[in-house]
């Protein structure tokens, strides 16, 4: 038995005289896809024609270097990244990313054919897909405004652009036998005060309504929308605002979207999880981290994450909210970025999985607040460590600290020779 193995029987030891069967636990986490957003790779350039700039409120800072050229170094940071993250993975496309081959293909011509080559590098890799629409970087949406534009001409462009995002998710959802989730956001808002509220938001419902109009097997696809409370330069008024989308997820059976980075800092997306899962379908979750904005930092595993995975164990619901990442930092080692985040969330995942639930749960029952007070606490210094890392090293991913020198290497003989 190696050390490791050795930490992990006596983790499982300590674990066991509180209730919790770490092997199960780690058979449930082996189950559980994680969907890596790939625009952490490029700071969300993608390989379009286009070199119009990132705009819609979004925006990356720093220069690291390596940064990938075409499609080919894309997949290959990915397929590195992924050797650091254990367990069942997704990639979490976007329309900029569709393998063009250089031609000019504008966003409301796009169709399955240009997601071929992402299919077949998922099969090999064993990956599942996510999907979104692309309405920022383009100059119909210079407005501020996509599908709730008032201006007809505008908004059905993108209404085409994001059936065509559906009618692709549903090719990967068909070609590779795993439920695509399509995520829509959009930037749509305004910098100041608005008097179109309502009819902004009416335009929106209807073009909602268009763009789901064609029926999909849902274990093919299944819709999700992102709301967001701002964004830099729709600071007064976002047409996709939580209520509207809430709303719209509740009455027409779609599943909200929360990312964490677009509330209020001090709101708490934990608390949203049981409060939307009896009307919704499901949550889709893109964690990310922001710092006194949006900021999208790269996700770690803070006290809010490992509440938001405790919730949705809590809830017995892993089997309908899909954990995803979304941050992009293009300051520091992109590879390194991507291990951090999604380590962070399986981790935070696997403390919530290693809760004494039943424990916590009879004291609860039983009225002695201090004793769930007391062991809430007092999990907190459980040998969790020594679980993950065996996970790890039973995934064939290097444990914690190791993965840093694998990321180093890459970096020297990859991202130095680009
Ligand atoms: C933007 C949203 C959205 C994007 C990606 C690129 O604020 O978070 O999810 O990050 O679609
Ligand atoms: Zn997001």
């Amino acid at each position: 038995m190696n050390n490791m193995q050795k930490q992990y029987e006596e983790a499982r030891k300590q674990y066991q005289d509180v209730g919790v069967d770490t092997d199960k636990a780690l058979e449930k986490l082996g189950k559980i896809p994680i969907s890596i957003h790939c625009w952490q790779g490029d700071d969300v350039t993608g390989f379009e024609y286009s070199d119009i700039a990132l705009g819609g409120g979004l925006l990356t800072t720093g220069n690291f270097k390596g940064k990938p050229r075409n499609l080919l170094q894309l997949r290959q940071d990915i397929e590195k990244a992924f050797t650091l993250i254990p367990g069942p993975k997704k990639i979490n496309l976007h329309p900029i990313y569709g393998d063009f081959k250089g031609k000019k293909v504008d966003r409301d011509q796009i169709g399955p054919e240009h997601f071929e080559s992402w299919v077949d590098w998922a099969q090999k890799n064993n990956a599942g897909i996510d999907f979104n629409p692309t309405t920022f970087a383009h100059k119909m949406a210079d407005g501020g405004y996509t599908i709730s534009d008032k201006d007809k001409k505008i908004r059905n462009f993108w209404i085409e652009h994001a059936r065509r995002c559906r009618e692709i998710s549903n090719y990967f959802g068909s070609r590779l036998g795993k439920t695509c989730i399509y995520n829509i956001w959009v930037q749509d808002g305004a910098k100041d005060t608005t008097l179109a509220k309502y009819e902004h938001r009416m335009i929106m419902k209807e073009a909602l309504d268009e763009i789901f109009s064609e029926k999909y097997p849902e274990s093919n696809v299944l819709d999700a929308l992102e709301s967001k409370l701002f964004g830099l330069g729709s600071e007064s008024f976002t047409v996709g605002s939580l209520d509207f989308y809430l709303a719209y997820a509740a009455q027409n059976g779609k599943l909200i979207t929360f990312d964490t980075g677009h509330f209020h800092p001090t709101e708490l997306v934990s608390d949203k999880i049981s409060a939307v899962l009896p009307f919704l379908k499901g949550i889709m979750l893109h964690l990310s981290r922001g710092i006194r904005w949006d900021s999208d930092h790269v996700t770690i595993m803070s006290d809010e994450v490992i509440e938001i995975m405790k919730e949705i164990v809590r809830a017995g619901a892993t089997g309908r909210v899909y954990i995803g990442t979304d941050f992009f930092d293009s300051s520091i080692n992109r590879i390194g970025a991507w291990a951090i985040g999604a380590r962070a969330v399986i981790k935070a995942l696997l403390v919530a999985l290693l809760e004494p639930a039943s424990v916590i749960k009879k004291y609860e029952d039983e009225g002695l607040l201090f004793a769930r007070l007391g062991m809430l606490e007092d999990s907190k210094t459980m040998p969790f460590g020594a679980v993950w890392n065996y996970h790890c090293l039973a995934s064939g991913v290097p444990a914690d600290a190791a993965w840093i020198g694998e990321v180093l290497k890459y970096e020297a003989e990859v991202l130095d020779e680009r």
